[in-house]
């Protein structure tokens, strides 16, 4: 397979900026902001791509909704203003709302989160059942029949493992370290982006 140059270090990417998203988080000082937040879900953009054909339509989702949060950034400074300002309109569950799609950005962070830990727990060369599993978990439960035929199919023609790790420009080691980061790193910003739709009685379960 072609080598994928413009995502040379795709994983490292992903890791480093989740790391300093976790800080934020972590720090418990300082409202996470939507720029470095949507700039962070950029870098997973990729990833997607990496899946195979089957998952462009995945893809192509993903980005819009990180492209509009990070247009939303030129004038809404934090996550916490993103949801107080669609309460106000009366459109957090508004098709295309911002706070709408950091729900469905946030679904992206978690399947991938749940996808490096079953690959990690997983020795075979096959991807199916990781991206399965971490498919079910996540986003399933969300979509409806037809959607979810798409997406069975799509497994089949995702790469192995061994081809992802060439697209990805990582051996099993490296791959494992930035996996483990992100896993780690993302945990905290997931949980934080739960707890400002919980706090404000939105649910997360739509
Ligand atoms: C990484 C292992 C492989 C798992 C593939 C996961 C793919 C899941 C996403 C497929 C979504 C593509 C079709 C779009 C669905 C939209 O209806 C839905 N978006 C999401 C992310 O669930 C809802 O978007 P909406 O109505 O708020 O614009």
């Amino acid at each position: 397979a072609m080598a994928n140059v413009e995502s040379d270090k795709t994983l490292r990417k992903i890791a480093d900026a989740f790391k300093e998203l976790a800080a934020t988080v972590n720090s418990q000082t300082v409202d996470m902001e939507v720029a470095p937040f949507s700039r962070a879900c950029s870098f997973v953009s990729p990833l997607f791509g990496c899946l195979g054909i089957a998952f462009k339509f995945a893809e192509m989702d993903y980005v819009a909704k990180v492209d509009d949060l990070a247009e939303a950034s030129k004038s809404i400074v934090t996550l916490n203003a993103i949801l107080d300002r669609d309460i106000e309109g009366n459109c957090v569950r508004k098709a295309g709302s911002h706070t709408r799609n950091l729900l469905r950005v946030k679904r992206g962070l978690d399947m991938v989160r749940v996808l490096f830990e079953q690959i990690l727990a997983t020795e075979g060369d096959s991807l199916r059942d990781p991206a399965s599993k971490a498919y079910a978990q996540v986003f399933a439960p969300h979509h409806g029949w037809a959607i979810r035929k798409a997406v069975a199919a799509g497994m089949y023609a995702l790469p192995t493992r061994a081809q992802l790790m060439k697209k990805l420009n990582e051996d099993e080691a490296s791959a494992r370290i930035q996996m483990q980061s992100y896993i780690a790193a993302s945990s905290p910003v997931i949980l934080y982006i739960d707890k400002l739709f919980l706090s404000r009685e939105l649910g997360i379960d739509w």
